[in-house]
């Protein structure tokens, strides 16, 4: 990537040098937290020192006697390789941007390792095992909605696509399914801030978006949904949100401070966002004088109550189709226990079902979250294994399937006794 020349770069404080060096005089270092290597010449390995209190591609042709051009050329391989960051960019850098998990579902791939697979994928998967406290936390969400996906024959599917996934639910089978990777969770280190985490998640949509990939992430808090739409809204794209809540999450914070109950005042600075429906809202709150909701015609909203009335067509009926969206889901819309913020009532399993449904078969879908899933420790979470069920109907929205009964017909049975 072209490097501006008044841009700060330093060279980054944990890279390792491969003993297995390259050959003849080159040396190969490797930034292991982004999992990216490179092999340098004696002469790009002075530049690593040049750089160690921060120095600009200016300060290289004026301390040497290299010409812009070919200190460009130098220094593009340590930039693209992350062995230089930018100033600005070390504190979100320095632990990397994803760890790897013990159950990814799919394949699992560095995030910066996007254009080494064999296929692009449809859908990366990446979780954010983070919450901003409180007595049921969200933290344990990725782990619990990754081991509910099992029980779908998702996991694996991107390395093996000759099996045929059997749906009794819907009355199909699937002969193939669209390839998903698994990117890991993002990663945190104790002390950072909240933008610092943000940096990270808007890095996995920038990459993941500017490759075609739509990007599912699994909180978590609902706070991260503001990092993923901002990112959204900075790449200048027209777009609407879908969101699932029991609360709009629309209340200012007296303080300014982004939480899981402000996500979404955010974005409404944006222009390119379009509309904003929210489903199952059913809270009882006194009104707010700095309270957004009800003065932005942009949003609008379907309460539980009433969507449990109403056909998932119905529901998404006022939205236009000349735009593609973002869904956002935080289980509390859902009539569950296992999740932060619990209100009582809610939908169904068979009405998200319905809705999730359709949205995966018509609309045009950016990205996506599931998010505010808790309950650790229980034997049996239902929150995490309806969320699991609703992020794979996005994931298979525009898959051809067959009739289930076109299967069962070619199974010879053989009786056992
Ligand atoms: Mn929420």
């Amino acid at each position: 990537m072209k490097i501006s020349p008044d841009r700060t770069f330093v060279t980054f404080p944990r890279l390792q040098r491969d003993p297995q060096s390259a050959g003849g005089d080159l040396v190969t270092i490797c930034n292991p937290y982004m999992g990216l290597g490179v092999a340098l010449t004696p002469g790009a390995l002075e530049l690593l020192e040049f750089f160690e209190g921060g120095a600009t591609l200016a300060d290289v042709v004026e301390a040497s006697d290299l010409d812009e051009e070919r200190a460009q050329h130098l220094l593009e391989p340590l930039t693209d390789n992350y062995i230089l960051v930018p100033a600005d960019d070390l504190e979100w850098l320095l632990h990397g941007v994803c760890a790897k998990v013990q159950r990814p579902v799919g394949t699992y791939t560095r995030v910066t390792d996007l254009d080494e697979l064999p296929k692009t994928p449809a859908f990366a998967v990446f979780g954010v095992p983070l919450d901003l406290g409180g007595v049921y936390g969200a933290r344990f969400g990725p782990e619990a909605v990754r081991n509910a996906l099992p029980k779908l024959s998702l996991r694996s599917q991107g390395d093996d696509q000759s099996r045929v996934l059997l749906d009794f639910e819907n009355e199909r089978c699937f002969h193939e399914l669209p390839l998903v990777i698994d990117l890991g969770d993002v990663r945190y280190h104790p002390g950072e801030s909240l933008e610092t985490i943000g940096k990270r998640i808007a890095f996995v949509i920038r990459e993941t978006r500017a490759r075609g990939i739509v990007p599912l992430m699994i909180g978590g808090d609902h706070a991260w949904t503001h990092f993923t739409l901002a990112e959204l809204a900075r790449a200048g794209e027209d777009f609407g949100i879908i969101h699932f809540d029991a609360h709009h999450d629309m209340y200012p914070d007296a303080h300014g401070r982004l939480n899981h109950a402000n996500t979404f005042l955010g974005i409404l600075e944006s222009d390119h966002l379009k509309v904003l429906h929210q489903i199952g809202l059913r809270t009882l709150q006194l009104p707010d004088d700095r309270s957004v909701l009800h003065g932005d015609p942009r949003v609008q909203f379907t309460s539980a109550r009433r969507a449990r009335t109403m056909s998932a067509q119905d529901v998404l009926a006022s939205l236009p189709r000349d735009i593609p969206y973002y869904v956002s889901f935080d289980v509390d819309c859902m009539d569950v226990d296992e999740t932060g913020s619990p209100v009582i009532g809610g939908l169904s399993y068979y009405d998200g079902l319905e809705l999730f449904e359709h949205i995966g078969k018509t609309f045009d879908i950016i990205g996506a979250d599931f998010m505010e899933v808790a309950g650790e420790g229980r034997p049996h979470n239902r929150g995490a294994e309806l969320t699991g069920r609703y992020l794979f109907e996005l994931i298979v929205g525009k898959q051809t399937s067959h009739p289930l009964r076109d299967y069962i017909g070619r199974i010879e049975t053989k009786r056992p006794f």
